[in-house]
């Protein structure tokens, strides 16, 4: 008789998905076999497929991971070489508790900053959420401001549609004519598990597929007709010079751009040259962007004459130093080409939010004025030795769900900040470069190891439960439980009066759409039918008189008053192009000829899994440089390259490739930093050579900046 066993009848299956920051929210299929993980499967279905990506199927590598932290750490060297002792929650929690109180009652809660991001992006047991509600209760601290992914596309959607929720269902693919792909790569970061499969299935019906993006990237490389490279940074000049060619070759419907716009024309006169006296032609776009004149032209014509077309604006141009100016001059081509609010088009909008209702039921946080500090301002704030104006000086560094110095702009400026805290705590899973500079790190669950509901990244109509598959490893706690315990020696009530199933429930319970706790944890998973492809602004243009957009006009703004009021010259009225410091108009560029991008890895969510083998051997971790910047430097394929700039130096292996056009290089971001006895960075960290500024709306700025490149000799 065969000792091979069923595994169907063998298996229990417990259904989950990853609470990681990355773009997906797939199902997972947990399969357990005596007591443990034996594998982890998903599914593949017509339709709204959940299928999970090779990161989600290894969860059982990180889960089990045999540098996971599972005692609270106390530092036991100096600041940041990484040596610790392992202490008890007894001692940890207290210590922490002690120090908050002593801060505060020595400088004042704004003393106290806490940093938080999206380590979990779950309902209940999200970082942020969690961290908000505990400092909140504390009264008013420091935290920070502007979100690191989409800070540019988000305050250009609110100014030009008042609203984030740019977004459409990916089956509105299906009716595109033309897909253009403008700085995204969803093969590699998903922006949900439908988007590929729909964006196939679009091309395999007749939709042509174009990329503007500096590298051939992966999802060009599998699903484009045609690249067109671009130079970071430059998008908004080439998008111009597209609505210069709409409006010089009399292709756009004036009677519907007056309809639904507001400042139309205004923006014309910028476009013709009317205002300033430069003509924003193909020939003056080319100069700045380096994209090809007749790529320009054609780009414009077919965008135009292939409705219906979906141009989606990438976050990642959005990450430069005037990105909103991208989102803005996105979302205007696509207003007046009449791509909008159509099935098939798509607003361009830099939200992307599908509004599917509320599915955002969290954990009630406090309405408290923290002080706010941008992120790009964050070194300089703790740096900051005097106070700044009234505000105290921060002396302590609360860190829940964020690899903030690897992460963060400019990592050798992070260094010498952290090292100026009083007290740096962070709850973490493993010894990543930022709990390395903590005084006290706490160890936290993996969402394997407790129970929560996952709404998608974007939003789309779908919602899972998160079933607990193991046990948390004895003595790690959720970041919950752990601030939980921190309230009650502060004598703070309030914290947490319910336990995780009553939240669940009570979310679940307050929007009579949503499915019930029981029901979505027998089904695990919760799709809903729509009755056709949801369109972000489908009424608003069907019937503008009866919908305004809730803008101050009730139109899309391509104009905004408020700007123009505020009368500043880096934040125009109208979508415009300007030149940036660290742009490649920048005369720095005699000194560092080579914009340098940080695109997300297919490897790792941010920096996470960057020290899983199994997950790291998927990555390309090597800085691509084109043959032509190769062959000026010297650089053969597989050499080691230094690439530096005032703020930085990293060493890393070239990868030479006509994928990427002459004058830009790229590496992977959230590598973890891994300094030699010189300072130099072993471990690609694009953050050793950011610069940590902000556009004047508040977006991130890791796609702006300008780096020399050398072979390395030794
Ligand atoms: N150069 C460059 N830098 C960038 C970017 C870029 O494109 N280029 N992108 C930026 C963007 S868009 C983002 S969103 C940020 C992301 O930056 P971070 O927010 O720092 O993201 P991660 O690296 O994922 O760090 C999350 C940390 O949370 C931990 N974690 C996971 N689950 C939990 C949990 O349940 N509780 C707690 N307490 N911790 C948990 C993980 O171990 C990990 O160390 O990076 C930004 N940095
Ligand atoms: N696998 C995976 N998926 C993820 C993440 C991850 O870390 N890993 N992170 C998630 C998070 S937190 C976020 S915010 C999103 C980020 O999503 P995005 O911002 O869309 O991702 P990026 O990879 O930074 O950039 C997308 C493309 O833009 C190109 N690009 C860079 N600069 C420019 C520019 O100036 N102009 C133009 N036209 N193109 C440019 C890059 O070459 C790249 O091919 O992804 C999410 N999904
Ligand atoms: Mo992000």
């Amino acid at each position: 008789m065969s000792a091979k066993p069923n595994p169907n009848q063998e298996d229990q299956i417990v259904t989950t998905t990853c609470s990681y920051d990355c773009g997906g929210r797939c199902l997972l299929r947990v399969h357990i076999r005596d007591q443990k993980i034996a594998h982890i499967s998903t599914e593949n279905r017509k339709g709204l497929h959940l299928q999970a990506c090779p990161r989600g199927l290894a969860q059982k590598a990180v889960v089990h991971h045999s540098d996971r932290l599972t005692q609270p750490l106390k530092r036991a060297g100096a600041r940041g070489d990484g040596k610790f002792k392992p202490v008890s929650w007894d001692e940890a929690l207290e210590t922490i508790a002690d120090k908050i109180q002593h801060t505060i009652a020595r400088f004042g809660t704004e003393s106290l900053y806490f940093v938080t991001n999206t380590g979990s992006m779950a309902t209940l047991h999200n970082t942020p959420v969690v961290t908000r509600r505990f400092f909140g209760l504390l009264g008013r601290c420091t935290r920070t401001w502007g979100n690191p992914s989409y800070e540019g596309a988000k305050q250009s959607a609110m100014a030009t549609f008042g609203t984030a929720a740019t977004g459409s269902t990916r089956d509105n693919l299906l009716a595109s004519k033309l897909i253009v792909l403008w700085g995204w790569n969803p093969l590699v970061t998903r922006f949900g598990p439908d988007t590929i499969p729909y964006l196939a299935q679009a091309k395999k019906t007749g939709a042509r597929i174009v990329c503007v993006d500096p590298r051939q990237n992966q999802t060009c490389r599998a699903l484009a007709d045609e690249w067109i490279p671009v130079k970071p940074g430059t998008d908004t000049a080439l998008l111009t010079a597209m609505a210069y060619v709409m409006i010089s070759e009399a292709l756009l419907d004036q009677c519907y751009v007056e309809k639904i716009t507001h400042g139309f024309d205004k923006y014309r006169a910028y476009v013709t040259g009317e205002t300033d006296g430069v003509p924003k032609s193909p020939e003056w776009a080319h100069a700045i962007c380096g994209t090809p004149v007749e790529s320009i032209v054609k780009l414009a014509r077919s965008y135009i004459e292939n409705k219906p077309a979906s141009l989606i604006a990438g976050w990642a141009p959005g990450r430069t130093a005037y990105g909103e100016q991208f989102h803005r001059a996105a979302s205007t081509l696509s207003a007046i080409s009449g791509n909008m609010g159509i099935d098939g088009g798509h607003s361009a909008g830099g939200g992307d939010y599908v509004d599917m209702g509320n599915f955002e039921k969290t954990l009630p946080v406090p309405k408290i004025r923290h002080r706010k500090v941008h992120l790009a301002r964050l070194y300089n704030t703790l740096l900051d030795s005097k106070s700044e104006g009234t505000h105290p000086v921060c002396k302590l560094l609360y860190i829940v769900g964020c690899n903030l110095l690897n992460q963060n702009l400019n990592l050798n400026k992070g260094k010498q900040a952290l090292m100026k805290m009083d007290f740096i705590v962070t709850h973490e899973l493993f010894l990543t470069p930022t709990a390395k500079f903590a005084d006290i790190v706490l160890p936290v669950k993996h969402f394997f190891e407790g129970e929560d509901i996952g709404q998608p990244f974007v939003g789309g109509p779908y919602c899972l439960y998160m079933h607990k598959v193991l046990d948390a490893p004895l003595g790690v706690k959720s970041d919950l439980d752990i601030f939980s315990k921190i309230a009650e020696r502060m004598g703070i009530e309030n914290y947490n009066d319910r336990s995780d199933e009553e939240w669940l429930e009570s979310f679940l319970g307050s929007e009579p759409h949503l499915p019930d706790l029981t029901t979505l944890k027998t089904d695990g998973v919760k799709r809903f039918v729509l009755p056709r492809a949801h369109v972000a602004f489908r009424k608003e243009i069907e019937n503008p008189d009866k919908h305004p957009f809730s803008t101050p006009s009730g139109k899309v703004e391509i104009f905004s008053q408020r700007f123009a009021e505020l009368n500043h010259p880096a934040i125009p009225a109208i979508p415009t192009y300007m030149t940036s410091s660290e742009g490649p108009e920048d005369p720095l560029v005699q000194e560092y000829p080579i914009q340098l991008i940080s695109p997300h890895s297919n490897a790792r969510a941010n920096s996470q899994f960057d020290n899983i083998e199994v997950i790291k051997k998927g990555a390309d971790d090597r800085l691509w440089i084109n043959p032509a910047d190769a062959r000026e430097r010297r650089i053969d394929n597989g050499d080691a390259v230094y690439v530096f700039n005032k703020r930085g130096r990293m060493r890393v292996t070239a990868n030479v490739t006509r994928g990427i056009m002459p004058g830009v290089a790229s590496i992977d971001q959230g590598q973890w930093y891994a300094p030699d006895d010189h300072g130099i960075d072993r471990g690609g960290c694009a953050n050793i050579l950011t610069n940590d500024k902000k556009s004047p709306a508040g977006a991130f700025v890791s796609n702006t900046c300008l780096v020399q490149i050398e072979k390395c000799s030794d």
